[in-house]
């Protein structure tokens, strides 16, 4: 056993001079294998006395150790070496720009909807949604809409299934209904906001048969004109984004409630065009008043007990006055140059940037 330290280098340095996996594991096979030099080593040790066999088997166990380290830290190189070889060839150069990639926008309904809800949302309203077909009940009854009122007119209403009496329903007017529903199925206090689409038969150049609509319903004890117009003060002061916005209720009527007032905002007709806050002119925004106790009643709340207020607006106009949109029709015409002009970016809700994060 004198020439294992020969063994020893001549393998470390076959074992160095292998460039990869396979040099290396023939290197493997001739020490180590069947018919290597190492287990050649080892199979004589039988023909050895025990003391000689003792010693000899000592330094070929520790030189089989040794080799077979050298290859597993070989094999460990090698590997490495092949990644670092991947990773400089195909580097990625991170500084170049992005290519360029064509992003939507939200469109003006969508984007105005959420700037109200997020505006009511904090006033603590939750928002509430129901169908859009409905019965003649819950869009004209409930509400304390006569059987002769105009809207109840073949004109003003989509009927559908009409020629089945006993199966005629609405597409609904206006989104009160859901509030109707609501009455119906929770108990005060209720505090809701509704958004979503109506539809009138009507078409011109500022009517289309399918609108939205935003409508409100507080519902308590003692709620009571003071918080209407608290409440719809602040929503237009906030949605115009005006602190001192002049805000006007003005006496009118509607069958679902009494008393009842139109709310108008300060503006100015300057050179022709429209400005809001500037106060020489008042500007019609939406439809307020106290529930009718009738239409509690309807729904199965007592009148005695509770009150509340109501309120509904179009979505259309407050996005047109905003924004600045001046033909209705644009609305839904689903063309991309005039979305790219008035849609929004994602996440891009005033009153919702600089909370919870964005
Ligand atoms: C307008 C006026 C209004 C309501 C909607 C309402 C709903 C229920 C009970 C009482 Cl369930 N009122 N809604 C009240 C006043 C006005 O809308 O000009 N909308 C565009």
């Amino acid at each position: 056993m004198d020439n294992l330290d020969d063994l020893k280098s001549e393998l470390a340095g076959m074992i160095t001079d292998a460039t990869d996996m396979h040099a290396l594991e023939q290197v493997r096979v001739s020490a180590l294998g069947k018919k290597g030099q190492i287990t050649a080593l080892m199979k004589g040790l039988g023909a050895m006395d025990p003391e000689a066999r003792k010693s000899a088997g000592q330094e070929l166990n520790l030189l089989k150790q040794e080799i077979t380290d050298l290859i597993e830290a070989r094999k460990f190189d090698l590997e490495n070496a092949g990644l670092d070889e991947r990773l400089a060839k195909e580097k990625i150069d991170i500084t170049l720009p992005i290519r360029p990639e064509e992003h939507g926008t939200i469109h003006p309904i969508s984007q105005t909807i959420d700037e109200l809800v997020s505006i009511f949302g904090e006033m603590g309203f939750v928002v509430a949604e129901g169908p859009n077909i409905e019965e003649d009940w819950y869009n004209f009854t409930a509400l304390n809409i006569p059987v002769d009122h105009p809207a109840r007119q073949e004109h003003d209403t989509f009927y559908v299934n009409a020629e089945k009496e006993e199966q005629r329903m609405v597409l609904r007017t206006h989104t009160s209904p859901v509030q109707i529903r609501t009455m119906q199925s929770q108990e005060p206090p209720i505090r809701i906001i509704v958004p979503g689409r109506t539809y009138r038969c009507d078409h011109d150049a500022t009517h289309s048969p399918m609108f939205h609509q935003i409508e409100g319903l507080v519902i308590d004890e003692k709620t009571h004109m003071g918080h209407l117009k608290g409440c719809l003060i602040e929503m237009c002061r906030a949605y115009f984004g005006i602190d001192e916005l002049p805000v006007r209720f003005r006496p009118s009527y509607f069958p679902f409630t009494e008393p009842s007032a139109e709310v108008d905002i300060g503006c100015s007709f300057e050179g022709g065009t429209l400005k809001i806050g500037n106060f020489d002119d008042w500007l019609e925004i939406l439809g307020s008043g106290m529930v009718n106790p009738n239409v509690l009643e309807n729904c199965g709340i007592d009148s005695t007990k509770y009150q509340g207020f109501a309120f509904g607006m179009g979505i259309e106009r407050m996005a047109m006055l905003k924004y600045g949109i001046p033909d209705l029709r644009t609305f839904y015409d689903t063309d991309l140059r005039w979305l790219k002009h008035y849609g929004f970016q994602p996440l891009d809700v005033p009153s919702l940037v600089g909370r919870a994060g964005l």
